[in-house]
């Protein structure tokens, strides 16, 4: 049995360069996770499922665990010395870490700590969204131009999924694995070694009730999805958690496609491109599969401001190319 800090110390003997500070990083993210793991699970019990009183800048309800979570990646990251800022979906902000040791960092971590937040209060699978970049700005306080990065400069990206069990998945560029927690012994073990998303799938994961307000090309791409056809095993199954991390979890193991769309009243979607989509889609690239917007691929793609959102198309290759052509086709409608 690997440990996930045993495999972090393996990898990072691969660059005889390596500082440790990366492996650092990656292990009081881990921590954190346990952290949060531990709350959600008992959250039915303690006083913390609900709403805060908050606001958040996207103008939704803060709930309590959103709130606790952002507040154990900040403090873990904080702690480790070896991070210069973060930027988290729920602060208005980046925050710059003014600590000595801070200062001299080399890296910024961007989050989504609690992501699928209206499943946090029934009970279903949440996860927590992350990317590593390198710092851009000279040592010192760190500056916004470190989080505006295009997600081709990651360094690493990854995520944790409080589900049936809890699991993190990251890469570091070098191919994608995942740990499964084994809450007997506190650690999590190496149980997905180098996963590979197959080609095409069987699932279509997206908010079909919002047919009217997608655009021609997307409800003609859902159409195909329910048509029977034998060569390509269609119709396929509709699977929508409505957690980003758990839909695009299944997909990865089981092949698929997940889409959040441009929408008549939202041309952008809904899906934020620092904390959601840029690490997703290395996820997704690093599995073999295909992350694009619908007409780029996410990566490429230079953020003007924190809080950007952006179309999301990504899954197996064979069924985000088949969501593509149709886009192409009703270019336009
Ligand atoms: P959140 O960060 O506020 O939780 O929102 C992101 C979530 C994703 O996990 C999920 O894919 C999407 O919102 C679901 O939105 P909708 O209910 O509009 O389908
Ligand atoms: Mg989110």
């Amino acid at each position: 049995m690997i440990t996930l800090d045993e495999f972090i110390i393996q990898r990072q003997r691969d660059f005889p360069f390596a500082t440790g500070d990366l492996s650092g990083i990656l292990r009081n993210i881990s921590l954190a996770a346990k952290v949060v793991n531990r709350e959600v699970n008992k959250a039915g019990l303690v006083e913390i499922l609900g709403e805060t009183e908050d606001e958040n800048i996207h103008g939704e309800q803060v709930k309590k665990l959103d709130d606790y979570a952002n507040r154990q990646f900040i403090d873990s990251l904080r702690i480790s010395g070896l991070c210069c800022g973060i930027a988290s979906e729920e602060e208005d902000d980046f925050l710059a870490f003014d600590e000595k040791p801070n200062l001299q960092a080399n890296y910024v971590v961007t989050f989504d700590p609690l992501d699928g937040s209206s499943n946090i209060d029934v009970n279903v699978s949440i996860g927590t969204i992350f990317s590593i970049y390198r710092r851009v700005s000279p040592l010192g306080p760190c500056k916004e131009i470190d989080f505006l990065q295009c997600g081709t400069e990651q360094v690493a990206s990854g995520y944790i999924i409080y589900g049936s069990s809890t699991m993190m998945v990251y890469t570091t560029r070098n191919g994608l694995n995942g740990f499964t927690l084994d809450p007997s012994i506190g650690e999590f073990c190496l149980s997905h070694p180098n996963i590979i998303m197959p080609k095409t799938g069987k699932y279509y994961s997206i908010n079909q009730g919002y047919m009217a307000n997608f655009k021609k090309g997307v409800r003609e791409f859902v159409k195909y999805c329910q048509e029977k056809d034998e060569a390509t095993k269609r119709p396929f199954g509709l699977r929508y958690i409505g957690s980003m991390v758990a839909d695009i979890h299944r997909n990865l193991i089981t092949g698929g496609i997940f889409i959040y769309p441009s929408l008549s009243n939202h041309p952008k979607g809904k899906l934020r491109l620092v904390y959601e989509c840029n690490p997703m889609a290395l996820i997704i690239e690093q599995a073999g599969g295909k992350a694009t917007t619908g007409t780029m691929n996410i990566l490429d793609l230079k953020p003007t401001e924190l809080h950007e959102r952006c179309p999301v198309f990504m899954g197996s290759t064979a069924l985000v190319e088949k969501a593509e052509d149709f886009l192409v086709a009703y270019k336009g409608q």
